[in-house]
């Protein structure tokens, strides 16, 4: 039951944002209709604050434009839509999934493509709902961070970083391609307190962000280029005499091998000129980085979304090796930690059907979508199942998921809002938002465990995408005995019991999940990430030499790995805006009134060079596609660089995956079965566009 406060009734939420913060929420409830909602004050982490979109979530509930019925659209792409029942439409996909099983004698022809619209650990349930009809095709990898988690893994054994609380006894911060000004608000204030006890933060990041205007230094590095930095910085600390000489002997394998390469190939004048960062700049960065103790380094998502950027964060860690910050309270190299994976993950793990034989799933690289639903063959990829994603605005390539999209008999999104991607599809299932469902939150950064607690009766036809799985279950067992093992009876109490084991309860000092309804409970951290010296590698050590890495096909040692080359005049940007998360938050009315539109940001110097003006209607384009957007100028930018933030802005058509093609990153294959991909080395042209053109209609989302 939850809380009476006075004329409300408050329950316990938990933001199921792919976010470092997924905050501790509390919602305010009156006449069954959510009234507000607040961070929870019992997390240190949320501390009774949420963030701009979080404060948007009233509206999103009860947004007009909200799907709230199931939709058919004959046919796919015409904008025709129908509204049909919940019966029809899971018997129209029952009967397709049938018919596939027919048709090829397997399942491989079900593909489901999930992305990261909802982490609540019971919102895995799609996954399982494609095991317990058989061996299916499904997307393997992530978009955040593949290449770092690889390159912490040959370093440490696995990404693992210092609780961000800690922050506060960092010394020296380096915020290293990571703006947590926008995408991580709640550990600002960790980062002001270190200040406030005497800390020094640095940024190093191509664009002047708004974390960069908070900082005592700020340093432009060229983009892609980090890695180099972090090998220039580290010659500095050797030459010095400033490294942790204990450390080195005690707990790292490769040292000699890493200073005779530094000697050979590290010279400063060069590193300078490649990063554009004073030689100056970087001795003092090296020096105070490596005698003011505790000293810490945030390594961000962004700055690893790079052909090298697995090669660059290894570069990054050993910094940290170097000066024995890593293991020590306040030190560390911070990047994203799944130590509190450790649920049973019941809603995904289902057996198949008696009699679906001897099988195996096919995995297809997540971050190309378009391509490997093109390549699938022998059976091709017959119907999508696409819940939790956006393809259409957040996958790359655009121009070729339209395509690949042809090829696909039937469509079916899972989905709040009439997206991109449901104007592709053929079926539309409306999903209910967290407010609807019970489930429990965990995050990939701060430590806390939070119940998410059902605050209101689904709106209209919404269902959550578990009831959605037992619905189908019991469809298709309907329709054909014994085709599908997904329950269909369990209670929401249930399916949230089946998730926890006698870890869990250890690891957050509870004794039955019950517990969270009282707030937010967070794990016991016995010691620092890797406290006690001993890594997870093959050596058991720090390895700055790693074979595993070798044998994986890199380099042994973090060697400089060149950028992709320029295939146009301008690096274009597309990082998370602080108005939405990916494609969430900004169409509502809301958000707009903050952010009205979206633009493409330019240095004065260059939109000179091109006879371009401030709020100018101009032309972004390469080989790819183009985009039609409004300019501004700024200095935040560098002069080769145009940003244009991710976001969905609705009836704008703006998509930034027009330009950004799905190049893949170095590293990501060993820890998440798919390399990540090079979002950030992306290359594009602008051009004014001229008065005549724009008396003609201008098509803003046609690709050419
Ligand atoms: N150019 C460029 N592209 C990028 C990035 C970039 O920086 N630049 N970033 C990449 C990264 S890091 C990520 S993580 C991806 C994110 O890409 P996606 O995972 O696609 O992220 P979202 O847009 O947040 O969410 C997808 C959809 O989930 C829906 N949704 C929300 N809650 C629920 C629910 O409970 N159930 C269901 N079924 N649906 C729900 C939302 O309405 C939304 O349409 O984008 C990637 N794409
Ligand atoms: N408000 C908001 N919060 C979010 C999200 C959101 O969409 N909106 N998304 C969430 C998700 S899914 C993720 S993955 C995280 C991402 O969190 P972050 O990693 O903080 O976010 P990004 O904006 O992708 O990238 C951070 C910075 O990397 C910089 N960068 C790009 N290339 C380079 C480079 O070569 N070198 C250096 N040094 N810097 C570079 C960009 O300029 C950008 O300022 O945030 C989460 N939080
Ligand atoms: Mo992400």
């Amino acid at each position: 039951m939850p809380v009476t406060k006075g004329e409300y009734q408050v329950f316990r939420n938990a933001c199921p944002r792919n976010c470092y913060d997924t905050c501790s929420m509390q919602t305010y409830v009156k006449d069954q209709r959510i009234q507000f909602v607040e961070g929870a004050p019992e997390s240190s982490f949320t501390d009774g604050g949420l963030c701009v979109k979080g404060y948007s979530y009233v509206q999103q509930v009860y947004a007009k434009d909200r799907i709230t019925h199931p939709l058919r659209q004959v046919p796919r792409g015409s904008g025709h839509w129908e509204r049909i029942s919940w019966d029809t439409a899971l018997e129209t996909i029952a009967r397709k999934i049938r018919e596939i099983e027919e048709k090829d004698g397997s399942l491989h022809g079900l593909c489901l493509a999930t992305g990261s619209g909802n982490h609540g650990i019971t919102n895995n349930s799609p996954d399982g709902m494609m095991s317990s009809l058989g061996y299916t095709t499904r997307t393997r990898g992530t978009p955040c961070w593949p290449a770092g988690i690889d390159a912490q893994a040959y370093d440490m054994g696995e990404m693992w970083c210092n609780d961000p609380e800690d922050l506060v006894k960092s010394r020296y911060i380096i915020l290293w391609g990571v703006n947590p000004a926008w995408c991580s608000i709640h550990s600002m204030k960790f980062i002001y307190e270190a200040r406030e006890r005497g800390a020094r933060i640095i940024v190093i990041d191509p664009l002047f962000t708004q974390t960069a205007a908070k900082a005592d230094l700020y340093c432009q590095v060229k983009a892609g280029t980090d890695g180099i930095l972090a090998l220039g910085m580290a010659r500095v600390i050797i030459e010095e005499g400033l490294t942790d000489p204990d450390f080195l002997s005690n707990h790292t394998l490769g040292y000699e091998r890493f200073t005779a390469y530094l000697d050979q190939q590290i010279c400063l004048a060069q590193v300078s000129e490649i990063c554009g960062i004073p030689e100056s700049e970087i001795r003092s960065m090296a020096r105070d980085f490596a005698s003011i103790k505790p000293a810490t380094i945030w390594v961000g998502y962004g700055m690893q979304r790079h052909t090298n950027g697995g090669a660059n964060v290894r570069a990054i860690d050993a910094l940290g090796a170097l000066t024995g910050n890593i293991g020590k309270p306040g030190g560390g190299v911070r990047y994203g930690h799944k130590t509190n994976r450790i649920f049973n993950y019941y809603a995904a793990s289902m057996s198949p059907p008696q009699g679906a034989g001897p099988g195996k799933d096919r995995f297809i690289n997540t971050n190309r979508l378009a391509q490997e639903i093109l390549d699938a063959e022998n059976p091709p990829i017959r119907m999508l199942w696409n819940t939790c994603r956006n393809p259409f605005s957040q996958d790359f390539n655009r121009p070729l998921l339209e395509r690949a999209f042809k090829k696909l008999e039937l469509v079916v999104c899972v989905e709040q809002f009439m997206t991109m991607t449901c104007e592709q599809a053929d079926i539309v299932l409306p999903v209910t938002t967290l407010f609807e469902e019970d489930t429990i939150n965990v995050a990939y950064w701060h430590y806390w465990l939070a119940l998410n607690e059902k605050a209101i009766a689904p709106v209209g036809e919404c269902r959550s995408n578990t009831r959605i799985a037992m619905d189908l279950s019991e469809k298709m067992n309907q329709l054909f005995p014994g085709s599908c093992t997904f329950p269909t009876h369990l209670t929401s109490e249930e399916w949230i019991s089946r998730e926890f084991n006698d870890r869990v309860y250890e690891m957050f000092g509870i004794t039955s999940w019950k517990d969270l309804k009282s707030g937010p409970v967070k794990a016991v951290i016995p010691r620092e990430a890797w406290g006690d010296g001993r890594f997870a590698t093959p050596s058991g050590k720090y390895e700055f030499y790693s074979k595993l890495a070798q044998s994986h096909g890199h380099k042994a040692l973090p060697e400089v790995v060149p950028g992709r080359k320029p295939s146009a005049p301008f690096r274009i940007l597309t990082p998370h805006s602080k108005f939405s998360i990916h494609s969430q938050f900004q169409n509502l009315d809301y958000m707009t009134a903050f952010n009205p539109e979206p633009c493409v940001r330019i240095h004065p110097k260059a939109a000179a060079q091109k006879g371009i003006c401030d709020k100018d209607l101009v032309r972004v384009f390469n080989d790819q596609g183009q985009i039609v957007v409004r300019s501004r100028l700024t200095t935040t930018v560098p002069q080769d660089t145009l940003v244009l933030h991710e976001a969905w802005f609705k009836n704008k058509g703006y998509c930034v995956q027009n330009l950004v093609d799905d190049q893949s990153s170095d590293m990501g294959v060993f820890k998440t079965g798919s390399p990540g991909v090079a979002i950030h080395d992306q290359f594009a042209d602008i051009e004014k566009i001229s008065p005549a053109a724009r008396r003609f209609p201008f098509n803003f989302w046609k690709t050419r």
